[in-house]
């Protein structure tokens, strides 16, 4: 135990001794956002980093890159140094409640945070089939069948975007909370809490709809993903409704953003599209159809190993928790029942 918190103390050091690589800096401000051309998730922003790339490749304690088909590790779990950092990590927000509990987690979370720059560094070393397939191949949301064979597998790195007119063309990020809606800026646009590897054509149907439950699929994805008319009578457009595997994992991301961004995203129901799920405060932060339907999925897909491992990454990358993976009954806490 004393050794992990060491080496996690250690980690956080040295994250914080190399951190200068901060991607704010992008040139890439083009204007486009995310419901344009498919391709423009890899302009050129995506390599003006390279020395990010580069520094976080020997820290031994990001989560190894895993070859292809090697078995998940077996000594220190992820879930060891977590149980340390209940006690420490969230120290200052116990016995706070309701949006109060909110602010104490959005000021433990934003204070170790470190912008690593928008890269691939992270995505290409975690996001990986070590659960379903336990392959090594890329773990795409918008792919990935949990009970049967996936319609297609991408190999790290060389299948990333790239152009794409079909699903099975190439990878990139999708950013679940929607680029447009922050107005692209950082460190939301490189924050790996939100951040995932996918399909880059399955990406770009989704766009910047909300995620809400489909009520007729105009378009399905290979592996059950829904683009189409939201089926709560509360909200009256098209949204994407990912496969139920996903769907605790994208809300409790969405719960994330809510609270790390807590001081900025009153601000935000202007940007784009984002007035359809969010209310313009800083405590509910979201309209109350999308509120109960991030509840919902909360509940319907609890916390799995694939979160709380890449949780235990994303602090070791850029310094910083997803408080709602850690402790899931914080959502109750918070926003209610
Ligand atoms: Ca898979
Ligand atoms: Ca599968
Ligand atoms: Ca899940």
């Amino acid at each position: 135990m004393n050794i992990q918190l060491l080496l996690l103390s250690l980690a956080v050091l040295t994250l914080s001794a190399c951190g200068g690589g901060g991607g704010g800096n992008s040139s890439s401000s083009d204007g486009n956002i995310e419901t344009t051309s498919p391709g423009s998730d890899n302009s050129g922003s995506d390599s003006d980093n390279p020395d990010v790339a580069v520094d976080n490749g020997n820290s031994s304690t990001t989560p190894s890159q895993p070859t292809p088909s090697q078995p998940k590790p077996s000594e220190p779990t992820p879930a060891e140094p977590d149980s340390i950092n209940q006690a420490t990590y969230y120290a200052d927000a116990i016995g706070e409640t309701g949006y109060s509990l909110k602010t104490a987690l959005s000021r433990i979370i934003s204070l170790g945070h470190i912008d690593r720059g928008y890269n691939w560094v992270f995505f290409n070393a975690n996001d990986r089939d070590l659960y379903f397939e336990n392959d090594g191949s890329i773990l795409d949301i918008y792919s990935e069948n949990p009970t049967a064979a996936d319609p297609y597998h991408y190999v790290i790195a060389s299948d990333q975007c790239g152009n794409f007119n079909s699903e099975n063309d190439c990878y990139n990020r999708e950013h679940a909370f929607p680029q447009s809606w922050f107005d692209r800026d950082y460190p939301m646009r490189s924050d790996v809490h939100h951040l995932f590897a996918t399909d880059g054509f399955v990406n770009s149907r989704r766009s910047n709809h909300p995620y809400g439950n489909v009520s007729s699929a105009s378009w399905t994805s290979r592996n059950g993903s829904k683009l189409g008319n939201e089926a709560s009578a509360q909200f009256n457009g098209t949204v994407f409704e990912p496969i139920d595997e996903f769907k605790g994992d994208l809300a409790r991301a969405y719960f994330y953003i809510a609270t790390r961004y807590e001081n900025r995203i009153a601000n935000w129901q202007g940007n784009g599209t984002a007035d359809n799920v969010l209310n313009g405060t800083a405590n509910q932060v979201f309209d109350s159809w999308h509120l109960n339907l991030l509840k919902a999925w909360h509940q319907l897909d609890p916390v799995s190993q694939k979160e709380r491992d890449r949780n235990q990454a994303a602090f070791a990358y850029q310094g910083n928790r997803n408080p709602f993976v850690d402790n899931p009954q914080w959502v109750n806490v918070i926003w209610g029942q």
